[in-house]
């Protein structure tokens, strides 16, 4: 770990960012019950447990203060109807925000409140997105063939709480809909 400040280059393409101490890879097994089409999950599964996203993380102490930075990488493809998409989790100290910026590609931020408010921004390369505390988030990538890059900046005690999404899930999805991305009520969201 640097304990002198230091600068990195963001990718241009889908490559890494020229500082980063781990690799975190996300496979189509680890989303277990996300995707509103089991039946498409299980026989897509069945084929190949896909590569969905990638993230490079530059590692800091988890600790107020410090920021945790790093690139994801979100894969196109989707699974029935609805795109590839990252787990989505709340932070842990639920108080806490996250940066991010757009390098490439085209996408959603899915976000929802437990008081019950939702809101989808949309990803557009060299633009910010602003996750206010409070708020959980997913990525989801609406491209038919290109990834979605971004850099992101969140505070190094956030923590992640996977659970709360892994139980209810998120009020909205983003599903293709006439080749077109949409943003639908997820049947199955539930409180708790
Ligand atoms: C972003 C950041 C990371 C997060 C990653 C993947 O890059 O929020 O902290 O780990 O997305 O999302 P998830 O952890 O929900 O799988
Ligand atoms: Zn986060």
């Amino acid at each position: 770990m640097q304990n002198q400040p230091f600068t990195f280059q963001l990718p241009k393409d889908a490559n890494p960012p020229s500082v980063w101490d781990n690799h975190i890879t996300r496979r189509l097994s680890s989303m277990k019950g996300q995707y509103l089409d089991q039946a498409a999950y299980e026989a897509m599964l069945a084929q190949d447990d896909t590569l969905l996203y990638e993230v490079y993380e530059i590692q800091r102490p988890h600790v107020v203060g410090e920021f945790l930075q790093g690139v994801s990488i979100v894969h196109p493809g989707k699974v029935g109807d609805e795109y590839f998409m990252t787990k989505g989790h709340y932070h842990e100290v639920l108080e806490t925000g996250e940066v991010y910026y757009c390098l490439k590609g085209q996408g959603m931020m899915v976000m929802e409140t437990p008081e019950g408010d939702w809101c989808v921004q949309e990803f557009r390369p060299g633009e910010v997105l602003y996750v206010l505390p409070r708020w959980a988030h997913r990525s989801v990538n609406t491209s038919r063939d290109e990834d979605l890059v971004f850099f992101f900046a969140y505070p190094g005690n956030a923590g992640h709480n996977y659970g709360t999404i892994e139980r209810q899930g998120f009020r909205k999805l983003v599903i293709e809909q006439n080749g077109q991305p949409a943003i639908v009520d997820n049947p199955r969201w539930k409180q708790g």
